[in-house]
């Protein structure tokens, strides 16, 4: 997560497209199959891992709620790195979560890079020997299921709580293709965006920029959505050196690497003066921690820049305001205390 007034996103016209292998295998007669009954409750966790995105997983396995289905688009690395660290995250923290590819460009075809930010594998250098460390292969991530699959799985299921710290392009491209999919969804929590800061026409916020047109899908689709902009990342969500060199990372020394990546990123943009920022942790403690939080209700409107706009014509959304400021430093002090 990053603002990209520092780093420009270039428009290249992509013509890689990836398609979805079909299933070519023979399948019974619909009226005879049996009917799967729906799940009562899913959680997925939709991400561009990403050192941010990084501690928002551990943050969702360390209070409760590891994911049953995990995603990943692209964002903060590569697609190729981003899928490779779903699956990194997902033994690295032991969350047996079902792993999806998602999309992977947005809608504009527009390339969406950060350069080094998070380290060009997007695990500060961590991510080949991890990927080596946990035994995944190429083959197991290019057999990952596809997001249909992910939307078979919303549909098949009667609640679905949906945390998206990425660009929202898998998500607009659920609900755009299986419009019933909104109406399994319970909630919605994003980061992204800005209402005051970065929000500019045309230079907005780095996941609300990745992909305006799945921004303005997911608006139109009326799910319930809990926002978590830049305007309270860059409040709260800042976590000082200082508090990083007290802390002791015990069997997860690779967090350290990571937050230090992300610190050294965010002050030699001149984002924070000695701080990581831990963007997308907010909208997973607040999926924890409801009452830690101020929100309040806007009608927004966003459009394909994915620029955020107070309007009468716009839709609600509870925006987060504030929080208390040392939960993230308490959680994840707790979260690495765990042996
Ligand atoms: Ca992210």
């Amino acid at each position: 997560m990053k603002n990209s007034t520092n780093f420009k996103i270039m428009a290249v016209a992509s013509a890689l497209a990836l398609l979805p292998l079909s299933s070519c295998k023979n399948s019974a007669p619909k009226e005879a199959e049996t009917k799967t009954p729906a799940r009562e409750h899913a959680l997925v966790f939709d991400c561009d891992p990403g050192t941010d995105d990084t501690y928002a997983m551990f943050l969702l396995k360390s209070t409760g709620n590891a994911p049953d289905y995990t995603v990943a688009t692209f964002g903060n690395s590569t697609i190729e790195y981003t899928f490779k660290n779903l699956f990194v995250l997902n033994n690295y923290f032991d969350v047996k979560s079902s792993v999806f590819r998602g999309v992977e460009k947005p809608y504009d075809g527009h390339e969406v890079t950060c350069g080094d930010f998070h380290g060009a594998d997007g695990l500060a250098g961590l991510s080949d020997e991890m990927v080596a460390r946990f035994g995944i292969t190429q083959a197991m991530v290019d057999s990952a299921k596809s997001y249909q699959d992910l939307a078979k799985e919303i549909l098949s299921t009667d609640k679905v709580d949906y945390i998206a710290v990425g660009p929202l392009a898998t998500l607009g491209h659920i609900i755009k293709e299986y419009p019933e999919a909104a109406s399994h969804i319970n909630h919605v929590y994003i980061m992204g965006g800005g209402i005051n800061s970065f929000n500019k026409d045309g230079d907005t916020e780095y996941n609300f920029f990745g992909d305006g047109i799945a921004d303005t899908i997911v608006w139109a689709s009326g799910v319930e959505i809990s926002l978590f902009p830049i305007d309270v990342t860059y409040l709260c969500a800042q976590v000082e050196l200082s508090f990083v060199d007290s802390l002791d990372f015990g069997k997860y020394p690779e967090m350290e690497t990571i937050i230090r990546q992300n610190s050294k990123s965010n002050i030699a943009t001149g984002q924070s003066e000695a701080s990581a920022i831990i963007h997308d942790a907010l909208p997973v403690l607040y999926y924890k921690f409801r009452d830690k939080f101020k929100m309040e209700d806007y009608k927004l409107t966003v459009n394909e820049r994915g620029h955020l706009e107070k309007s009468d014509a716009g839709r609600l959304v509870h925006v987060a305001v504030d929080m208390e400021r040392d939960l993230l430093k308490n959680e994840i002090k707790k979260a690495l205390e765990v042996r």
